[in-house]
């Protein structure tokens, strides 16, 4: 257990992009899923997070981008928090400095990082020497998608049952190493509802929901021997039905909400005359109006330039396999 003020324990962890997308919560205090996903971690997007556990502190401090936390914010932070000081067995306050490196509104989600790297810098501060799967599951608790920015590359989240066996595990392939995540940048602002209430929402009224967990699976599985065969093409092609099989969630729930927007279906539409001009390319796209080209490296300069000229070129971001969890 720590007691003192000089223990800052400071982690880096990278974003993810989803190429099988979760959906909804089975149960949503644990977060444990309804189905498995699979992720690409991306290298260019990242947080970087200090916690120090001080017994000076009458309660947590936590500041993002040099910013005090707002409230909802700071409480989500807190509530993490308590999860680690329960497991730990500390019963200190703490503070929390976090930084997201993400370009300008790159309209990335950043939850991701965010909770994978506080669980890495808290759960170490705390005196607790997890593993990549302990630590898995404690990201989980405080972002279902933080679970697979534990690890680089590939990751698949095996949605278990219960708290431990929902967890994150590295893909390590040879294979598609060569794949690139062009993130265009088409709208900066908060999203309209929130990830967390939309796929609840999904859960609770879309007649389609349980179709779509059947759906995941196989999803799962062609991806997954997509990857193993080096296939590219179906790879593309299942991360791109996957997505719109997610957003249809969305259109058939009760209220029903989209994500897209105007400019989302113009860079969707031009993704398609690029394929079909013989520059391959698929889309995929989460809670927001942004939308990321997979393609391989062959194909980034035509697809930025044309993208650039679409959009601007500040809002074409090229990413590329990133790392796990790093300790600074
Ligand atoms: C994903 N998304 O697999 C999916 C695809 C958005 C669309 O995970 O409620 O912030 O914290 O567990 O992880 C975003 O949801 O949700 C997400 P919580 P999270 O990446």
């Amino acid at each position: 257990m720590t007691t003192s003020s000089d223990n800052v324990v400071t982690a880096v962890a990278h974003t993810n992009i989803a190429l099988i997308k979760y959906w909804g919560k089975r149960d949503a205090n644990l977060i444990i899923p309804y189905t498995g996903s699979l992720s690409l971690t991306l290298d260019q997007f990242y947080t970087e997070t200090s916690v120090n556990f001080d017994q000076n502190l009458d309660r947590d401090e936590v500041s993002i981008d040099d910013q005090s936390a707002a409230n909802n914010s700071w409480q989500r932070v807190h509530d993490f928090l308590e999860i680690v000081r329960e497991k730990s067995g500390t019963h200190l306050n703490a503070k929390v400095v976090s930084h997201n490196h993400v370009p300008t509104a790159a309209g990335l989600a950043s939850s991701a990082s965010a909770f994978a790297a506080l669980a890495a810098a808290a759960s170490k501060a705390a005196g607790m020497n997890l593993n990549n799967q302990e630590l898995s599951i404690l990201a989980r608790r405080g972002s279902g998608s933080a679970c697979r920015s534990i690890f680089g590359g590939f990751v698949e989240w095996q949605r278990g049952t219960d708290d431990a066996d929902s967890y994150a595990v590295p893909i390590n392939t040879p294979h598609l190493n060569d794949i690139r995540v062009v993130a265009l940048t088409i709208e900066k602002h908060q999203k309209p509802i929130s990830s967390r209430r939309g796929m609840a929402l999904s859960v609770t009224t879309s007649p389609y929901y349980p179709t779509w967990v059947k759906v995941v699976e196989s999803d799962l599985q062609s991806i997954k021997s997509a990857i193993n065969q080096d296939d590219f093409t179906r790879f593309g092609t299942i991360s791109e039905l996957n997505a719109m099989r997610m957003h249809a969630l969305t259109l058939s729930s009760d209220p029903d909400f989209l994500y897209f927007n105007g400019r989302t279906l113009d860079a969707m539409n031009e993704v398609k005359r690029l394929r079909h001009s013989g520059v391959e390319c698929y889309y995929t796209i989460d809670a927001g109006p942004n939308v990321k080209v997979i393609c391989q490296t062959k194909n980034v300069k035509e697809i930025t330039t044309t993208f650039s000229k679409l959009f601007g070129p500040d809002k074409v971001t090229v990413a590329q396999p990133g790392p796990g969890i790093k300790y600074l």
